[in-house]
């Protein structure tokens, strides 16, 4: 549906598709030798206007296996230092005019939690909800939550389908749940008509083009879809090569690192799109304009850091951005040279902690290994089993988002440049209060504890440590 919506998108996984197989094709392998996982996996992301409807897309995903993992607060968007790093490749005549200072838009992402679905298709939703509080005009809010009140995302079938599945999921057949699949569908198509009169639009899009965005139209329709490449680099010089709008600088942490971690995106700003405006009552007007907010993604993933690793990561982000500015260039230019300080070797990030790890023993590990394991005086440390080749491990693959490039995302789109914080951290102390609260407010809105990405990790890991001593018949296995 999204690649008969987006065209742009079809030519995105064509690159990502070829960049892919020539990497591959350079390790002697093709396509189909990438995990599965590989194969399948997108984001998507999605804007909805209110309460009762961030509720029901919660609990439609929850059907899907599909938990709220993460908060993300996307006021970084009106505040941090992120100019420098976000610079716009495209040139836009919508002005960021965000008058609270503070972007009206909170989330979470929905995603699988277990090893084995993520295994099966790590299929991810960065979801937001519209903060009506944080709207500053009294009419323009007003306004907003009129029109959104009228709106019907989820068909009554739709509902009926829901409260069965959650009921009792052996009762849907296989049709109820192809119906479903496709009632659930029409909550995220493209539709190129919008409910409002163009007055109301551009009254809306005065106060944040992202209020028009999700106020104005009948549906939460898919922002974008994002494919994972193996090389981001590669692909963002095809997107350029080809002629694609794309972003000038990738976002997250820099590029030529032998041991990729968290997440590198980059985008490109899609077409103008044609919109039909209403009537007072609903109907045709006959007027006729352009909105433009949905783009195209592409991201590499890499793997999960630590509590540890992420403060590390955050410092020399923040540093990058402070020496990009003493310097006057972008922070992109800066962000090898700082990152020197994050090691690049696995084993390195693994001894001093700042990775998450997947433990397996190593299939058919020689019976005289396993023998001088025996031997070793308990506790047992993870790092005498992988010396004696007992054990094996990899990194776990980083299956969430990062709030200062997700706000570069959205910021890039929307084609305003951020303002800054004052920089002696009383904003920041006071941000940390807010968001607090507010993670909390999502969280009622939800009706569920939204899940530390931290602590997934940490649980995916000390499974595998288990699992590993139980396969080994010992008590205990210590990491680090
Ligand atoms: C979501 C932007 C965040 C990402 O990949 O960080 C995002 C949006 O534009 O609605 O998708
Ligand atoms: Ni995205």
């Amino acid at each position: 549906m999204y690649r008969s919506e987006v065209p742009l998108y079809g030519q995105l996984v064509d690159i990502v598709n070829s960049v892919d197989s020539s990497i591959l094709a350079a390790r002697g392998q093709g396509l189909d030798d990438l995990p599965v996982r590989h194969q399948l996996e997108r984001h998507g992301a999605i804007r909805v206007g209110t309460a009762q409807e961030m509720r029901m897309i919660s609990r439609l995903f929850g059907i899907m296996g599909m938990h709220p993992v993460g908060y993300y607060d996307l006021e970084v968007v009106g505040y941090a230092s992120l100019a420098p790093l976000f610079r716009l490749s495209v040139s836009d005549e919508v002005e960021l005019t965000c008058v609270t200072g503070r972007f009206p838009l909170h989330g979470t992402a929905f995603r699988p939690r277990a090893e084995e679905s993520l295994r099966n298709n790590p299929f991810r939703v960065f979801t937001t909800v519209l903060r009506p509080d944080l709207i500053s005009s009294p009419s323009v809010r007003k306004t907003a939550m009129d029109v959104l009140s009228g709106r019907t995302l989820f068909s009554p079938r739709l509902c009926q389908l829901m409260d069965a599945a959650e009921q009792n999921r052996s009762s849907l057949t296989a049709d109820d749940a192809d119906e479903l699949i496709a009632e659930a569908l029409k909550i995220f198509k493209w539709h190129s008509r919008s409910t409002v009169p163009l007055e109301t639009y551009l009254s809306l899009k005065h106060e944040h083009p992202m209020v028009a965005d999700i106020v104005c139209f009948p549906s939460a329709h898919i922002n974008h879809l994002t494919p994972r490449t193996l090389d981001i680099d590669a692909v963002q010089a095809e997107m350029i090569a080809q002629g694609l709008p794309a972003k000038t600088c990738i976002e997250g942490p820099p590029g030529g690192r032998k041991c990729e971690i968290l997440l590198r995106q980059t985008s490109f700003k899609a077409l103008e799109e044609r919109v039909a405006f209403s009537d007072h009552d609903g109907s045709p007007s006959g007027k006729n304009g352009t909105h433009t907010a949905r783009f195209g993604e592409v991201e590499q993933r890499g793997a999960a850091v630590t509590r540890k690793g992420r403060e590390l990561y955050d410092r020399l982000l923040n540093t990058a951005i402070a020496l990009a500015e003493r310097r006057g260039c972008e922070v992109s230019e800066v962000l090898v040279e700082v990152f020197g300080e994050f090691p690049d070797d696995w084993v390195e990030l693994r001894r001093q902690g700042l990775v998450y790890f997947r433990y397996r023993v190593v299939p058919g590990a020689a019976q005289e290994k396993l023998d001088v394991v025996l031997l070793l005086k308990a506790p047992i440390c993870m790092e005498q089993l992988l010396e004696e080749g007992v054990v094996g491990c990899e990194p776990i693959t980083y299956e969430d988002f990062l709030p200062l490039s997700a706000a570069g995302i959205f910021t890039s789109n929307l084609g305003g440049e951020s303002s800054r914080s004052d920089g002696n951290g009383t904003e920041e102390r006071k941000l940390q209060h807010v968001k607090n609260s507010s993670r909390e407010e999502l969280e009622r809105i939800l009706g569920c504890n939204i899940l530390s990405e931290m602590d997934l990790y940490e649980d995916l890991q000390s499974t595998s440590v288990r699992q590993c001593a139980a396969a080994l018949g010992l008590n205990d296995v210590l990491l680090g």
